[in-house]
């Protein structure tokens, strides 16, 4: 059996979770964290062999965890977790599956006050035991009941899409190798680009020779397979991702294509066109009568409608369909058209390279100027900057530009926005830099209205250029906090200043919608690989997509412009 990035991301991360709720050092919690972190924006498969030394040249992975991969690769389990899953009982495990609770609230519900489960969390909420407790404010208390009311199969986990890539990659790969597969994709949620899939929809062009099904059983990732003859499958695979399989023939693959990528809705207003004109559009074609009009090429189906083929990430039924019929659809941003990324982190703070390895990898990425911004000096942040720290990676800065040609490095920082808006680092250290990210690093659950005017009170300093992941979520650990994003909008239309598009796999943050809706207030983005490694400039591909499922053209995007209209949009923030 193969172990992927994602296995061992998440093993990393399970057992920060439980040193975490055990109240270890902190300091070996954070290693495995970034370490699960690098893993998951690796850009290649790392598990070749079970020989360490291979592992321990990853940045951040020393002996200790290096040997922990190869065992997990070896064996496909790791000792020590194992031993940790034995020590912390699993009501209390089963706790941080609940939203808005880290381990350390988890440490606080178990040691602190004995509620060890989800019925003893729900007695003490009632109870209102939790009233004043540190870390439990209202709106987190709130949240809580909230999910604990709710059946818990509603809370079925979906799977961030980059964790879903791993897993769908190599099944399209192995699939499309099978005799006879002329054609192999993986469809649904997952070819819309959507932040995260619920399951895999696999659409596969085969003769009637072919027998791909047969070939699935032999997979190595393969958990169980549910088959209903030659065409029909259903499974799971070994990390419990659930995937629906079709078999279909070369002249109904451009129909099967459309109607399994959906979205369901998307296709639903398809189907409405098709019926007022007199036709019939299924997954096997559009027919009039029993003439088949158009089948094989999906372009062909949207043509025959009379419609601009349509992008897979705009298919959400918000409005596509209509600007289909108009020829008005908008001419979406591409990667290429990235001139450069305005977040970036180094070695000086929680990142694993150099300032100039940075610098190399993201010439590398075909970008013409990035701006590095590593974090503040401050609570919960490892080796933040001060401003003496800063003025030399400024010098730093200066010397690299100095050295080099058609390639511009600007000075900037991460700063935290303090519980009451106020920012972590003076104006006078803010005011030397060339642009000033702003970002909610704490105090998560303050009320919509308490949060909304600590963000805006940030946003008013007139030393502020972006405010990076502005929801806060992470997938599968963190609700976004409440904040009203109207606000949010109207205020930097207004000021102006810019709203980030973060690509790390686990934030894509702003989501689509609110992409789509900064887009309508008039708000520049800025798409960013928040990189903390020479590798996680992938990230911005997933920026893009995320900022492509909101309708966003190159003219949206800060850092789609030259160097020279950028410097003029930074200048005019500066209040
Ligand atoms: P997911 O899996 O929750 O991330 O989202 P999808 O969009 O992949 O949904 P899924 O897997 O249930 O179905 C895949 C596609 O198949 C869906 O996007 C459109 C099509 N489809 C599935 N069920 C229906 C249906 O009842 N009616 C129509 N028109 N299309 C459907
Ligand atoms: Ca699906
Ligand atoms: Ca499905």
């Amino acid at each position: 059996m193969s172990i992927h990035n994602a296995d061992i991301a998440a093993a990393f991360e399970e057992i920060a979770d439980l040193l975490s709720i055990q109240g270890a050092n902190a300091f070996r919690i954070r290693a495995y964290r970034r370490a699960a972190q690098m893993l998951r924006s690796l850009p290649h498969e790392i598990a070749a062999g079970t020989d360490p030394a291979v592992y321990a040249s990853l940045p951040g992975i020393g002996a200790d965890l290096a040997s922990k991969i190869a065992e997990l690769v070896r064996t496909g389990e790791l000792d020590s977790l194992n031993r940790l899953r034995r020590e912390v009982p699993a009501g209390a495990r089963d706790l941080l599956s609940l939203p808005g609770l880290g381990p350390v609230h988890v440490r606080t519900l178990v040691s602190g006050l004995r509620i060890g489960d989800r019925a003893a969390l729900r007695q003490a909420l009632a109870a209102g035991r939790l009233a004043g407790v540190r870390g439990f404010g209202p709106a987190l208390r709130g949240r809580l009941e909230a999910a604990l009311a709710r059946p818990a199969s509603e809370a079925a986990r979906r799977l961030p899409l980059s964790q879903a890539a791993q897993y769908a990659e190599p099944l399209r790969d192995f699939l499309a190798a099978v005799p006879g597969v002329e054609r192999a994709e993986i469809v649904g949620s997952y070819r819309r680009g959507r932040d995260t899939v619920g399951d895999l929809d696999v659409l596969l062009c085969a003769g009637d020779a072919a027998d791909p099904i047969a070939a699935l059983r032999g997979y190595a990732d393969l958990g169980a397979l549910n088959a209903s003859g030659r065409t029909k499958a259903a499974g799971v695979l070994r990390n419990g991702l659930a995937f629906d399989l079709r078999v279909v023939a070369a002249e109904s693959f451009g129909a099967a294509l459309q109607y399994f990528t959906g979205s369901k809705e998307h296709g639903i207003r398809l189907r409405q066109i098709a019926h007022a004109r007199g036709l019939k559009l299924s997954e096997y074609g559009l027919f009039r009568g029993k003439q088949r009009l158009a089948g094989r090429r999906e372009e062909d189906v949207y043509a025959a409608l009379g419609l601009a083929w349509v992008p897979p990430e705009l298919r959400e039924d918000r409005g596509e369909v209509a600007a289909a019929e108009r020829n008005a659809l908008p001419q979406l941003l591409l990667r290429s058209e990235l001139r450069g990324d305005l977040h970036v982190h180094t070695r000086a703070t929680d990142g694993n390279d150099s300032l100039a390895d940075m610098v190399s990898a993201a010439r590398a990425a075909g970008l013409s100027y990035v701006a590095i911004t590593d974090h503040s000096k401050h609570l919960g942040i490892v080796h933040g900057l001060d401003a003496g720290r800063l003025a030399r990676q400024c010098d730093a800065i200066d010397a690299l530009n100095a050295r080099m040609r058609g390639f511009t490095v600007l000075k900037g920082a991460e700063v935290d926005i303090l519980a009451d808006g106020s920012l972590a680092l003076p104006d006078s250290v803010l005011a030397q830099l060339d642009l000033v990210i702003v970002a909610v690093h704490s105090h998560f659950d303050l009320s919509e209205a308490k949060q909304t005017a600590r963000v805006l009170r940030a946003l008013e300093h007139p030393c502020v250029t972006i405010l990076a992941h502005p929801s806060g979520r992470l997938l599968g650990e963190r609700e976004p906090y409440t904040l009203d994003f109207e606000r949010l909008f109207a205020a930097a239309r207004s000021r102006p200043c810019y709203l980030e598009v973060n690509g790390q796999p686990q934030r894509l943050d702003l989501d689509d919608v609110r992409v789509k809706a900064a887009i309508e207030h008039g708000v520049l983005l800025s798409l960013a690989s928040d990189a903390h490694s020479v590798e996680q400039f992938a990230n911005l591909d997933g920026a893009v997509r995320q900022a492509r499922r909101g309708w966003a053209r190159r003219t949206d995007v800060l850092n789609a412009r030259p160097l020279a209209e950028l410097r003029r949009l930074l200048r005019a923030t500066r209040g």
